[in-house]
């Protein structure tokens, strides 16, 4: 029988527990113990994960792994991993797992193996891919592809986007990537505006294939094309698409013979596995982009199997959960310490957000506790000169992950050892602050004295105790890339069994998208509009007079 997690036993001693921990400082609890950085860190498949400056003690440790106990998270890893339908509210299995299944042991839903069906597009997708890179499919001028035009939203966008950015070091030389999403205009005009139409090659990707985004950029994509090659037989040999909808593709005008498939069991931001990487395998090859593969599979693997004390989703998920419902954190911070993780905090946001921000366990009762924070992020040093003030000498908790390389794509030793420093030395202080005692002890080695002395001491404070975790990684690979991302995304999958959540739904969405359908014509009618909220017409009415003058 599992219980409430907030009625659970752990749930309560862990209270109890927060009591008497909230008051005991980092710096002291380092000093008490030499051994915290050994005893509070492991490394799972590549990469290293340090959570010594966390504010958790033995104690804390084992009443997390209880809670996770007291909600059978074993069995609820398990249901995922055999494809029951662990997506209730869609009556869906979950199995971004078996995307990246590189045992290829049979994965049923329904009684039926998914692997073949799995397996059929990764060759489909090497053998176009390879003949992009290698020049055999070609522009319908007969032109090579030099360009690639990602056009989808959401999960088929920051996925793919992200991680081709992070994999910039193994682009195909040649070949350029962009991502289009935005329903703007200006993001579809900026980007054609310097394309070459005949080298040009559009991979519209959406799940569903009626998202409003995406169909008014790639109707605006293909208008651009028809209208420069001045033949709709061009669309044939530049718009490719990826979808579980064949139906709307054919009926877009894409012939599904150059459609790549993937199925209702792939959430839209867990999908990157899927064909929805077509754009990373372009432009970094197949090989690579199984690479990523075999390391995310590798994390799937180390979470499926490794007890809760070394495994690294379970415990950056029960740290969460700890800040959460036993501090009150409202946000989490991810601070990437590599350019090639710029997109990285965006992607996290959707995939934590969306996922975990829900309000209702998985059989409707309203939650009596909190559930995702917000999270939050940018690359490091650039954080540094924006926003870590607030960390350092806000009045707000902010638990982060640090993600550091050891080694940057370029063998530049000035910029990594520079970096690595920052990222150290954030880290440290975040942890340690700096004590009135100290502050007034450098500002008197400055020259300070009486009155001055005594004002500018209060500034100079850090209170620190800021708790961080910090993942080491020697370079960020396909591979390396594939694990971290996997172990975001099982970090998750903990927070919400904890919660009793379902992380694979997202119906907060959908009202905006039936109100959009109601607004859109009022926008260009001309009757007066009276059916919503004072503010709503108001602003309607508003637009079109603006908009007349
Ligand atoms: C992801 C969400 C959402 C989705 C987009 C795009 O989990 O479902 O972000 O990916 O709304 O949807 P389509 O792929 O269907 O266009």
């Amino acid at each position: 029988m599992i219980t409430a997690p907030e009625t659970s036993k752990p749930w309560a001693a862990l209270r109890t527990h927060h009591e008497a921990l909230a008051g005991i400082h980092l710096r002291d609890l380092f000093a008490e113990d030499p051994a915290r950085f050994e005893r509070y860190s492991f490394e799972a498949c590549d990469l290293f994960l340090d959570y010594s400056k966390q504010r958790v003690d033995d104690e804390t440790m084992s009443l997390l792994h209880a809670l996770a106990d007291s909600v059978d998270l074993h069995a609820a890893i398990e249901r995922m991993y055999t494809g029951e339908k662990v997506n209730n509210t869609e009556s869906r299995a979950v199995l971004h797992v078996a995307l990246r299944n590189r045992s290829n042991l049979p994965i049923r839903v329904d009684g039926q193996d998914v692997m073949p069906a799995v397996n059929d597009v990764l060759a489909r997708m090497r053998a176009f891919t390879t003949a992009v890179r290698e020049g055999h499919w070609r522009g319908y001028t007969g032109q090579r592809i030099r360009t690639i035009v990602n056009i989808g939203i959401g999960g088929s966008d920051l996925g793919p986007a992200m991680v081709t950015a992070a994999l910039h070091a193994y682009h195909q030389p040649g070949l350029q990537a962009y991502f289009v999403s935005n329903l703007d205009f200006t993001h579809i005009d900026e980007t054609l505006e310097s394309l070459d139409p005949e080298t040009t090659l559009f991979i519209v990707e959406s799940k569903t294939f009626t998202t409003q985004e995406t169909l008014t950029n790639a109707r605006t994509a293909r208008a651009w094309l028809v209208r420069n090659l001045k033949d709709e037989a061009a669309v044939a040999k530049h718009f490719v698409a990826v979808s579980t909808n064949r139906d709307q593709v054919a009926s877009f005008g894409i012939d599904p013979a150059n459609m790549f498939e993937f199925w209702d069991w792939v959430g839209g931001r867990y999908s990157l596995w899927s064909a929805i990487g077509l754009p990373i395998a372009v432009m970094v090859g197949m090989d690579r982009f199984e690479q990523l593969l075999n390391g995310a599979h590798a994390m799937d693997e180390h979470f499926r199997t490794a007890p809760w004390q070394r495994n690294m989703p379970v415990l950056m998920g029960l740290l969460g959960v700890w800040y959460v419902n036993f501090f009150g954190a409202a946000t989490h911070a991810v601070l990437p310490y590599d350019y090639g993780l710029r997109h990285f905090p965006a992607y996290l946001q959707q995939l934590e957000m969306e996922s975990n921000g829900k309000r209702v366990t998985r059989h409707g009762e309203v939650v009596g506790y909190k559930t995702c924070p917000i999270v939050w992020g940018a690359p490091g040093n650039n954080g540094q000169h924006a926003f870590y003030q607030l960390m350092h000498q806000g009045t707000r908790l902010i638990p982060a992950d640090f993600i550091v390389p050891v080694k940057h794509k370029h063998d530049d030793l000035a910029h990594q050892n520079a970096v690595l420093a920052n990222a150290l030395a954030q880290t440290e202080a975040l942890m340690r602050g700096r004590t009135a005692a100290q502050a007034r002890s450098e500002l008197e080695a400055a020259g300070f004295s009486g009155e001055l002395l005594d004002s500018a001491v209060p500034h100079r404070v850090l209170p620190g105790n800021q708790p961080t975790s910090t993942i080491v990684y020697d370079r960020l690979t396909p591979k390396v890339l594939g694990e971290l991302i996997a172990l975001y995304e099982h970090k998750v999958f903990v927070q919400s069994a904890i919660w009793g959540i379902n992380a694979f739904d997202q119906w907060g969405v959908e009202l905006g998208k039936q109100l959009v359908k109601v607004i859109l014509p009022e926008l260009t009618g001309a009757e007066p509009v009276t059916g919503h909220d004072a503010s709503t017409n108001g602003l309607i009415e508003y637009v079109r007079q603006r908009r007349a003058r």
